[in-house]
């Protein structure tokens, strides 16, 4: 990476004569532009969107003389006069014109997380880190849970939601408990987290990476210059490549989690105990319990019944981080017991005449639709969206005797076209037509029609035992505004035609 300012360590030292690009006005862009202004830089933010409202922010901006430029015009190119560094937003792809104009011209580019890291300082929080394809967010709001349950002043923070800027700003957070995607891990360098974790690993927006190893190289990115764990999934011998080559600070353990019984260095299962096999001064002997797969039920909304062995993956990756500085068991089970799954992650959303309806919107990539897939019997899917370079064909091979029916929708359905044609040809396939998507002026509502037909198609297939599930396998954006809309707009479909 080019030169970072100098300047730029700690939260308060003045960034006056330095002229700052910020790269979007989302959810990473304003905290950042916000906080570099204050700072005395002066601060240019581009957007391409100029229709949404940003009244709010610019006010905001303003105080701080901040330049904000809107529109397609502003994203083709650098703009005029020097830039000493650029902010960018993670939805910026390094090849976008303005990230690759700045790179050829030595401009240093940072993210959000490098932006965090040099200017951590209000608080003195501990970085607990976990990235993977799929179950971050569930892992880090378990291990939020399992912190706050000790007593410690923690915050789940990151592509969570929260800006990671905000959460290193706050003053007497103890610990963060930080979603990282490959996106940011991207733009990051420095970052020594305490402790680090990589889920799993499966090939995920291609687009984006360029290729699944740039992708891979990027999750990897996690474990540099860990300080007490690097946390790998025994069943991913990627991830655990990862931690083999990653350069950590001496004295990183590796630690293993496995849904099967522990060696030493591992967290695991014994009957029906969460265990710890890996933190424990005896641990070449013993296993200390940390908690129950009764915990992780509850924690994931099936109390009483057995938990998907995802999750139990999930809650050992989180007890693995809280192990690391040192929490408690009793702060493991706890924290499960008072955690609950965020929305749109399986979420049954209505049960009728034998029909089961499912949210899985969430299931943004064939990873997580896969686990999805694997959970149903006799299915109505409802997939397609933006497939991110994806083959779709081992999905179909793989499930083909649970799908009884694929209701299409997504602008682009050529990928899913190509995988069924060689995979599943006697599919009964329902488009959705593509124009339906139309932009209602209410960027929430854009998709609803979509929801509404698919939802119509799905009723007129389904039957008794079957279940209709909402599992895209690709991202929203083409149609929708983000995942959770589209969860939201098809929940509202279902009770609609329920007559709820
Ligand atoms: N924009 C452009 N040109 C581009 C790309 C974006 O002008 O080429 C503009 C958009 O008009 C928009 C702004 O840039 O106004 C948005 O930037 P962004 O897409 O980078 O999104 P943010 O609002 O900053 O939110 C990001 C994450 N989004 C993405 O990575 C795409 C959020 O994760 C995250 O919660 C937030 O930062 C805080 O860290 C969302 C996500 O979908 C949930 N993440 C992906 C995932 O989980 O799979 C990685």
């Amino acid at each position: 990476m080019a030169e970072v300012p100098a300047a730029l360590a700690g939260p308060n030292s003045s960034l006056a004569g330095l002229r700052i690009l910020v790269t979007g006005l989302g959810v990473t862009g304003f905290p950042a532009a916000v906080h570099l202004g204050e700072r005395g830089a002066d601060v240019i933010v581009i957007d391409g969107d100029d229709q949404a409202d940003v009244s709010e922010k610019a006010q905001i901006l303003e105080v701080f003389d901040v330049d904000i430029r809107r529109g397609p015009e502003h994203v083709a190119g650098l703009p005029e006069g020097e830039i000493d560094l650029v902010v960018t937003s993670p939805g910026w792809r390094p090849d976008q014109p303005v990230l690759a104009a700045a790179a050829a011209a030595g401009i240093p580019i940072i993210g959000e997380v490098e932006l965090a890291w040099r200017i951590r300082g209000t608080n003195d929080a501990k970085w607990l880190a976990i990235t993977g394809t799929n179950g971050k967010t569930t892992t880090t709001t378990m291990l939020e849970s399992m912190l706050l349950a000790a007593g410690l002043k923690a915050k789940a923070c990151g592509n969570i939601g929260t800006p990671l800027l905000e959460a290193v700003l706050e003053p007497g957070l103890e610990v963060l408990a930080i979603e990282l995607s490959s996106f940011q891990l991207h733009w990051q360098e420095s970052m020594s987290a305490d402790a680090a974790a990589v889920l799993n690993i499966a090939p995920d927006h291609l687009d984006w990476h360029g290729s699944a190893e740039a992708y891979a190289a990027d999750k990897a990115k996690i474990f540099h210059n860990a300080k007490l764990a690097c946390v790998f999934n025994c069943a991913d011998e990627s991830t655990l490549h990862m931690v083999e080559e990653a350069d950590v600070i001496e004295g990183a353990k590796a630690i293993g989690f496995t849904t099967g019984v522990p060696r030493p260095g591992e967290l695991g299962v014994v009957e029906e105990l969460l265990v710890d096999r890996a933190f424990i001064p005896q641990r070449y002997s013993s296993a200390a319990e940390i908690a129950s797969l009764a915990d992780v039920a509850t924690a994931t909304g099936v109390a009483g019944g057995d938990p998907a062995p995802h999750q139990v993956a999930n809650a050992l990756a989180a007890a693995s981080l809280a192990r690391a500085i040192d929490v408690p068991g009793q702060a493991i089970s706890a924290g499960l017991r008072s955690h609950s799954l965020g929305a749109h992650r399986m979420v049954t959303v209505a049960e009728a005449d034998g029909i089961r309806w499912v949210d899985d919107s969430k299931a943004t990539n064939t990873h997580a639709a896969n686990a999805s897939l694997a959970a149903f019997d006799s299915i109505i899917w409802i997939a397609g969206g933006l497939p991110k370079g994806a083959d779709f064909s081992e999905l179909f091979s793989s499930h083909k005797d649970r799908i009884k029916a694929l209701v299409l929708i997504g602008e682009d359905d050529a990928a899913y076209r190509e995988a069924i044609a060689a995979t599943v040809p006697e599919l009964n396939v329902v488009r959705i037509e593509p124009a339906l998507a139309v932009d209602s002026g209410v960027p929430r509502r854009r998709g609803e029609a979509v929801a509404a037909a698919a939802v119509d198609a799905a009723t007129t297939l389904a039957e008794a035992g079957d279940t209709v599930l909402l599992a895209p396998a690709a991202a929203s954006m083409d149609q929708f505004l983000n995942y959770n809309t589209r969860g939201e707009l098809f929940t509202e479909a279902v009770h609609n035609r329920l007559g709820r």
